[in-house]
């Protein structure tokens, strides 16, 4: 395939730079690899150009390295738990300005860079938008020149493959270290011990003062993994420290000599088998040990490394909040809040209220989600057995906090159940949210209106007790990878349009907007959409042997697959238009595609019932003739971030649909518009912002408020009613239920239908109505070509103000102070 490229970004191809190159790539491919270049493989070839480029890109970490240091900056943690990192080749390549010397230097000794792209691994580290999102963040970080450094752990499994079997989905180990992984530097000097269990000894040291020491029962070693983040124009390169685990011995030499050769080796895999699997769980906490158990092991050695590395320039840590921002990535890393209090004491001597002084003013934490069912809250009796010296600490903390709520703001009880760490009522548990929130100075949410509802919801009480902590940071997308790395024909058109500026500054996109109803732009416009479309065509032809129309509108809904974001109403609308199609032959129907993608976790019932239904629905509907092609559903596999890459420059119609207010944000929205695409969604999450940025006529908005569905939920709705006023949606849900798409288990959708009946809880029967209308209306702008573009160009010129650097310039301001 003809492939549209970025022109090099560096002024002029310079041919002794790619003379450079291909020496520089045989002599890696030589002397690092070992290999003749009549032997290499590709993977070779890859590794081979990962060095190349690594080795350029560590001249400039070192710089950067150097200059934190000489200019006394403040370093700012990132800690999360995920990291959703994709492919890094193209994306490192293009942001030191080789990516064009590079693929005449590969092509010079016989690579196709574009093959050997294809053989990286798309690293996996996370499960969705949270992890995606401190992605995009470590590239932003870089590029507004912020030192940062990220930590979280290095899985060796990242999120499953997904498979389809008879459109079910299953679960396959992902091994994204299979070939190694060339852009890492293993540091064993960087390692720590981190213990688990065990009991705390209480020693006398008189004037009434004690000293406490934790007495671990088992411990184990984290050893970092170090990888280069680069900055656009490599102006900075940070640090992505991630972290393995490793047993203290890693052999038991009598157990093996006694003959017990599996025994000899039970630590070492026990060790080991802490950073060995991602849960795959969005939105629910996984809840078992093991994940408490990466948790504090990531968070224990990350809070030592960053106080090494505070002593080295620093005599005490009175100045650790001057010189230290600690983010916490949600309430994974909560338990920072309390092993940097332990951490200070105990091993460093200070006092409780001091330790805890220095932690609340170092760390800030970010709420991505208000799902009751997704806040972290771990069983006492877990904490007290798995880590009994921080248990002691949160009841310290707990005293303090609501000591101060009863005494200086007048809580009474029921307040004070609210705000405290243990949550009383069944089980007792240590909330980590609130534990997060009394731990820092600030609380953001991701967007205008889930930091709204967080004053509101979740964290009203201790809004109440803090009212100046929580603020707002509504999320952000990187422009390298998802403009100009995803869409090279349209980065170029923009270019040669408007010249350079939006390349450094996002919000300069705006100046396409005097191009938006311009007709030849239109058409050239449209001419990359279809030939974006034509790839993704070509894909979903050559990976699932269905042919779709890249003249159709491709209409794309891709996410995890949860049901508050509303897959099922999209489908369930796809069968209503199924009914219309063939009731009514005689209209103008719009040719449309319906893609889905994403994955389920894998204990998730109904999400992997959505799944089968879509492809069950798939099926019958692809196989109709009397649909005349005018309908295609597609429910692509193993959905990642290179299929994104891939699925995003090629959508006309972006579904962000979920129930209102239950969306914290959302950042696929924001990709989609970037890349000129109408958006068809609820006024929920970023999509009220986006709303207002690309103007109320350029987006198509509909169904209830989250005002509305609260006050619904509060007072009941009755979805059976509603179903029944509304033909095609009473129509839509008798077939599915019926088992018209599941012909071989009738029942099979029945209880997903009864769920709509009975509670409708994401309010699907109450906004399908309203969905469905707004489809149509699409349809109609879809129509008549200039109002379509005129409003898709508008997106992306007003979308620049969505760049993840404009966050974290935020985030830097008004957080990090940095
Ligand atoms: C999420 C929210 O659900 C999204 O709306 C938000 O855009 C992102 C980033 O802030 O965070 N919170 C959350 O737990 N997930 C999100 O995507 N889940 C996953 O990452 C799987």
């Amino acid at each position: 395939m003809n492939r549209v490229t970025n022109n090099d970004l560096a002024p002029a191809l310079r041919s002794s730079d790619r003379e450079q190159l291909a020496t520089e790539l045989l002599e890696r491919l030589k002397y690092r690899i070992g290999k003749d270049p009549k032997v290499a493989k590709p993977h070779d070839w890859l590794t081979a150009a990962i060095l190349v480029a690594r080795d350029r890109i560590t001249d400039k970490w070192m710089d950067s390295t150097r200059r934190t240091y000489a200019t006394g900056a403040k370093r700012v943690y990132y800690l999360s738990l995920e990291f959703l990192i994709g492919r890094l080749m193209r994306d490192a390549m293009t942001n030191i300005g080789i990516m064009d010397e590079m693929r005449h230097a590969l092509a010079s000794l016989g690579v196709d860079i574009d093959i050997i792209a294809e053989l990286e691994p798309d690293a996996a580290l996370g499960n969705g938008g949270l992890g995606r999102l401190a992605a995009c963040f470590m590239e932003s970080m870089a590029t507004v020149d912020v030192p940062a450094y990220g930590y979280g752990i290095r899985y060796v499994h990242g999120l499953f493959r997904q498979q389809m079997a008879d459109g079910w989905q299953v679960e396959l180990p992902e091994t994204w270290l299979a070939h190694g992984n060339a852009w890492e530097f293993e540091r064993r000097e960087s390692s720590y011990e981190i213990g688990f269990g065990g009991a705390v000894e209480t020693i006398n040291i008189g004037e009434d003062k004690q000293r406490f020491v934790w007495k671990p029962a088992e411990r184990v070693i984290a050893t970092a993994f170090d990888t280069p983040a680069v900055g656009w124009r490599g102006k900075r390169v940070n640090t992505l420290r991630l972290w393995a685990a490793n047993p203290i011995d890693p052999i038991l030499l009598d157990a093996f000599n006694a003959g017990d050769h599996i025994g000899a080796l039970k630590e070492s895999n026990r060790a080991e088998s802490l950073t060995r699997v991602l849960y795959p769980a969005d939105a629910t906490p996984a809840g078992q040990e093991l994940r408490l158990r990466q948790e504090f092991f990531f968070c224990s050695a990350s809070l030592q490394d960053i106080l090494r590395r505070h002593l080295q320039q620093y005599p005490d840590f009175t100045s650790l909040p001057d010189a230290v921002a600690i983010q916490l990535n949600d309430t994974h890393p909560a338990i920072s809040v309390v092993e940097l209090v332990r951490l200070l004491m105990d091993v460093h001597g200070l006092d409780f209220d001091v330790a805890w002084d220095i932690g609340r003013r170092t760390f800030s934490y970010t709420n991505h989600t208000l799902l009751p069912e997704a806040l972290e809250s771990w069983p006492v009796p877990l904490l007290e057995r798995l880590l009994p010296r921080h248990m002691q600490i949160v009841y310290a903390i707990n005293a303090k906090i609501l000591v101060e709520a009863r005494k200086e703001k007048g809580f009474e009880d029921q307040r004070i159940r609210s705000i405290s760490l243990i949550e009383e009522s069944g089980e007792r548990r240590v909330r980590m949210g609130n534990l997060a929130f009394v731990g820092s100075h600030s609380i953001n949410g991701v967007s205008a209106l889930h930091t709204e509802l967080m004053k509101e919801t979740v964290f009203a009480d201790l809004h109440k007790l803090y009212p100046n902590r929580i603020n707002n940071k509504t999320n952000g997308i990187t422009p390298r990878r998802w403009l100009m790395q995803c869409n090279p024909g349209l980065f170029n058109l923009i270019r040669e349009s408007i010249g350079e500026a939006f390349m450094d500054d996002a919000e300069a996109l705006k100046a396409l907007d005097a191009f938006a109803d311009k007709k030849d732009f239109q058409e050239r416009f449209a001419a990359i959409k279809r030939e974006n479309k034509n790839r993704l065509a070509n894909l979903v032809g050559s990976r699932m042997g269905v042919r779709i129309d890249p003249a159709a509108m491709f209409d794309i809904q891709i996410k995890r697959i949860h049901e508050y974001k509303r897959q099922l109403l999209n489908i369930i609308e796809a069968v209503a238009l199924y009914d219309q199609i063939r009731s009514h032959p005689e209209l103008d129907w719009v040719p449309r595609v319906k893609l889905f993608a994403g994955k389920a976790a894998p204990s998730y019932h109904n999400a992997k019932l959505i799944i089968k239904l879509a492809n069950d629905v798939a099926r019958v509907i692809n196989n109709d003739p009397s649909v005349r092609g005018l309908l295609k559903v597609v429910f692509v596999p193993n959905y990642n971030v290179s299929l994104a890459e891939i699925m995003v420059p090629a959508a006309d119609l972006s579904e962000q649909i979920s129930t209102a207010g239950m969306e914290a944000s959302g950042t696929g929205n924001m990709k989609f518009a970037l890349n000129g695409a109408l958006t068809i969604g609820t006024l929920d999450g970023a999509n009220v912002e986006m709303r207002d940025h690309v103007g109320e006529e350029n987006i198509v908005i509909f169904g209830m408020t989250a005002e509305e569905v609260a006050k619904v939920r509060a007072e009941g709705h009755n979805p059976r009613a509603i179903i029944e006023q509304s033909k095609e949606l009473s129509q839509a849900l008798a077939a599915i239920s019926s088992g018209v798409f599941s012909p071989d288990d009738r029942n099979r959708f029945t209880g997903l239908v009864d769920g709509i009946y009975n509670h409708d809880w994401f309010m699907v029967a109450a906004d399908f109505d309203a969905y469905s209308k707004a489809q149509r209306d699409v349809d109609a702008i879809w129509l008549d070509k200039t109002a379509w573009y005129s409003k898709t160009v508008r997106n992306t010129a007003r979308m620049g103000w969505f760049s993840s650097d404009r966050t974290i310039r935020q985030y830097a301001k008004e957080i990090w102070r940095a």
